[in-house]
């Protein structure tokens, strides 16, 4: 079983520092969170970007600085978001991916979030994983719902993305697939050999799922952007206490965790 790779999605765009004191929001905060989540184990840092007011902003000026304040930290892969806010038109949620950073996220269809629509057409999906190849950057597969596998498979039938493809299972979003344990069952059954995945359980769904995926041979993914408590009613600390939380499970389970060079290596991004 390969070491496991534990990503660290620091901020999100939905989640507020009412619901969550410590939320990173500037680029000193985000890439300083990212610090500790690398000392803590992660690999891997999922960033989406705010602006001085601390709301989701896709500018490519705030994701650079971003990249270059984690860089001088460590070597941690930066992922940023294409994804951004539900309202980001598809020309801002493309910004970051002008950096050619090694991975950027790629959802592959709409779904329902929350009251809200997170809105993925074909249009948007070629348009996004067209650039990414021509700029080198891995698409992590960000699916909400099956359908999504399907979608993504398509494109690497047409080699509009490369195999083996990377997925990440988001589980538990109100309105799109439930995060129950037979729910990342059937998404894991439904991808290509020879894939990688990971898992974002979210809310409570995070630490149970983790744990399942560090049993079968996946990935974690965990951090305020998908849940902000350390247990039931109990805020987290940082976003690092959720890595050490998810390396004591691993340990307590006999897996090792990846360092982000060994990381790179599993998921072919060297
Ligand atoms: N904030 C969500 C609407 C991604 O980062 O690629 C979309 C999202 C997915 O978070
Ligand atoms: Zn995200």
């Amino acid at each position: 079983m390969d070491k496991l790779i534990i990503t660290a999605a620091l901020t999100g765009a939905e989640v507020t520092r009412e619901q969550q004191p410590n939320l990173p929001l500037t680029p000193e905060e985000i890439s300083e969170a990212a610090y500790e989540c690398y000392k803590a184990g992660a690999s891997i840092v999922h960033v989406h970007a705010r602006d001085t007011e601390g709301k989701p902003t896709q500018a490519f000026s705030v994701y650079k600085e971003i990249k270059e304040r984690i860089a001088d930290k460590c070597n941690i892969i930066f992922q940023p978001s294409t994804g951004g806010a539900v309202w980001h038109t598809a020309e801002e949620r493309m910004q970051p991916i002008e950096l050619a950073p090694e991975m950027a996220t790629l959802s592959t269809g709409t779904t329902n979030f929350g009251p809200d629509v997170f809105m993925n057409t074909e249009e948007y999906i070629l348009k996004f994983a067209k650039r990414m190849k021509e700029l080198g950057v891995k698409p992590e597969i960000e699916c909400f719902e099956r359908g999504m596998i399907h979608t993504a498979i398509n494109l690497a039938k047409k080699e509009i993305i490369n195999t083996p493809i990377h997925f990440d299972f988001v589980l538990g979003v109100p309105g799109a697939c439930p995060g129950e344990v037979r729910d990342l069952l059937h998404m894991i059954e439904s991808i290509p050999s020879g894939s990688t995945w990971t898992v974002a359980g979210i809310g409570r769904h995070e630490m149970p799922l983790a744990a399942v995926a560090i049993t079968l041979g996946g990935h974690v993914r965990v951090g305020f952007e998908d849940n902000v408590y350390y247990s039931k009613g109990v805020l987290a600390q940082s976003n690092a206490q959720l890595v050490e939380k998810v390396v004591r499970i691993a340990k307590e389970l006999g897996r090792e965790i990846a360092t982000p060079d060994e990381a790179r290596t599993i998921l072919g991004l060297k």
